[in-house]
């Protein structure tokens, strides 16, 4: 296959079992690589597991035990968190698997062959939970005049012995490269928060330590290991083969997209070019900093006691009634609320009364009245056409070009005015009632309608993986031609009538959830 499509999450930290914003951004994600290859790209999508650094060291301690260990346990519950949800990944990266180290140690190499590491001293500012050094003007005053990161978190005074990187040298090409390619940070308010702290002037970049051990060994440094965000960044071309197979670094390298969320779109923008620009390697073509999800407006957190666990909701509201709901509600690059009650009326409103309503009706009725046999085309009226060209401009125009521009939701609203559309045109039709009066028309609606649900599966299944296999599977449509193609295609109604193919009596796919008792 041509035309390949390389995209990534973040990898998450496995100090702990993952969250809501850990799903969203997989899902995300997912959507994403799904809508690639049903336009026929070469996806390769990766996410993973970011196991070194101090918050994991320290993670350990805490909890007793061997850090090794806690990584392995974390890791397969993100793992099992992707495989539950559907998350269509071709590879879970971990950070301590060798292949990673060896590729860390090569952009390492390659950064000092040109010039760009230098030893020194590091006085600064750290903090453990975002792994990231501050500069003191960064700091914000907390509560009792404590000093916190601009995320809030606590730093601590560190003074250690460090390799730096030349961050310094890099402030005009990164300021080159944010106005040459204005696509490379998304979306826009990103952008221009990225501009403002390069033009603000950069330090050089502390990239080793040497109070702990659990990292990526410095090349040629003994007890020093790579600061994590300097191996974490680097998982991406890990999982392009880099550095020893070139033919597969020269089909996936650059990645296409990066998506991670807002907070570390600074390591992703900033230092991440610079590191590639260094060792002389082509920078990914996008980053795009989602925003966070909120529960009830909330951020979740284990003192307000508001934790969910992403596979709880997949459990109460379905892993495709969970995906549609973030997908479709939250405007992908900022921040979303959830609640069991928006999940309910979201569900409810669009997959069980809309587009679950429209195909349970008229393939039942198709079961029903004609034994299954799929109707005939006769003669198709200007309400006909109309209907399908509609259906034709959401699927093979709209959608395709919101999904290209990441618009997640706005592909989803296409898709819904056209659901919408298709319940209006039965309404008006009312082939039920043309059954005794003209058996004959009757037989077009339904066959315009079986065409249109048929197109409108094929579109969604991005969102809803699962429910629109069901869905295709009980229209008898092969897997190859689930694809925007498929859509475009010509004759297939006609092939599959041929065929001899019957619907069977369908079983709803989207049912009616309960709306929860008001305390749940
Ligand atoms: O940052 N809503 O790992 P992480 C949405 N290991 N997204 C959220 C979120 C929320 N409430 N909370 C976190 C790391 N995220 C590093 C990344 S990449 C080379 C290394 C997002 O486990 C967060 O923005 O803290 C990030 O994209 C991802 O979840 C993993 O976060």
């Amino acid at each position: 296959m041509s035309d390949p499509f390389y995209i990534t999450t973040a990898i998450s930290y496995p100090n702990g079992r993952p969250h809501i914003g850990h799903a969203y951004e997989a899902i995300a994600t997912d959507a994403i690589a799904r809508s690639r290859r049903i336009a026929g790209r070469d996806v390769f999508f990766m996410t993973g597991t970011d196991e070194h650094g101090l918050k994991m060291a320290q993670t350990a301690r805490d909890k007793g035990m061997e850090v090794a260990d806690l990584a392995t346990e974390m890791s397969g519950y993100f793992r099992e968190m992707d495989d539950a949800l559907n998350i269509s990944y071709d590879r879970f990266i971990r950070t301590t698997e060798p292949a990673h180290h060896a590729a860390s140690q090569a952009i390492w190499r390659a950064m000092e062959a040109n010039g760009d590491l230098y030893l020194g001293r590091y006085e600064g500012w750290y903090s453990v939970r975002d792994e990231a050094f501050y500069d003191e003007k960064e700091l914000v005053g907390g509560e009792g005049g404590v000093r916190l990161s601009p995320q809030g978190t606590p730093v601590e005074w560190t003074v250690e012995e460090s390799w730096f990187f030349r961050l310094s040298r890099y402030q005009d090409k990164l300021l080159a490269l944010f106005n040459d390619q204005p696509d490379f940070i998304r979306p826009e308010s990103r952008r221009n928060e990225m501009i403002a702290f390069v033009s603000g002037g950069l330090s050089d970049l502390s990239v080793s330590r040497t109070s702990f051990d659990w990292g990526v060994k410095v090349p040629g440094a003994d007890g020093h290991v790579m600061y994590v965000w300097v191996d974490a960044l680097t998982n991406y071309l890990t999982g392009a083969g880099y550095p020893d197979d070139t033919e597969r670094m020269a089909r996936f390298w650059p990645a296409d997209v990066h998506i991670i969320g807002k907070d570390i779109v600074r390591f992703h923008t900033v230092y991440w070019p610079a590191f590639l620009m260094s060792a002389n390697l082509p920078l990914p073509r996008q980053v795009f900093g989602h925003g966070f999800l909120l529960n009830r407006g909330q951020k979740e957190s284990k003192s307000v006691g508001n934790v969910t666990d992403p596979l709880d909701l997949a459990q109460r509201f379905g892993v495709d009634g969970l995906r549609y709901f973030l997908l479709r509600e939250v405007t992908f690059g900022s921040d979303g609320s959830y609640s069991p009650e928006a999940i309910v009326t979201r569900v409810n409103a669009d997959l069980a009364k809309s587009f679950g309503n429209l195909a349970q009706r008229v393939l039942s009725f198709i079961a029903k009245n004609l034994d299954g046999r799929l109707p005939d085309l006769n003669d198709p009226q200007p309400a006909d056409t109309e209907f399908s060209m509609l259906v034709a401009q959401a699927t093979l125009d709209e959608m395709p070009r919101h999904w290209e521009d990441l618009a997640i939701s706005q592909a989803i609203e296409a898709w819904m005015r056209a659901v919408w559309a298709g319940n209006q045109y039965v309404d008006a039709q009312a082939p039920w009632a043309l059954r005794k009066t003209d058996p004959a028309r009757m037989e077009t609606v339904l066959a315009t309608l079986v065409m249109a649900i048929r197109n409108l599966a094929i579109a969604i299944q991005p969102v809803i993986p699962a429910s629109a296999a069901k869905l295709l599977d009980q229209l008898g449509i092969p897997a190859a031609d689930r694809t925007i193609a498929g859509i475009a295609e010509a004759g297939w109604y006609q092939a599959l009538q041929a065929s001899g193919f019957k619907l069977a009596p369908p079983t709803p796919i989207f049912p009616q959830l309960e709306m929860p008792a008001a305390d749940a």
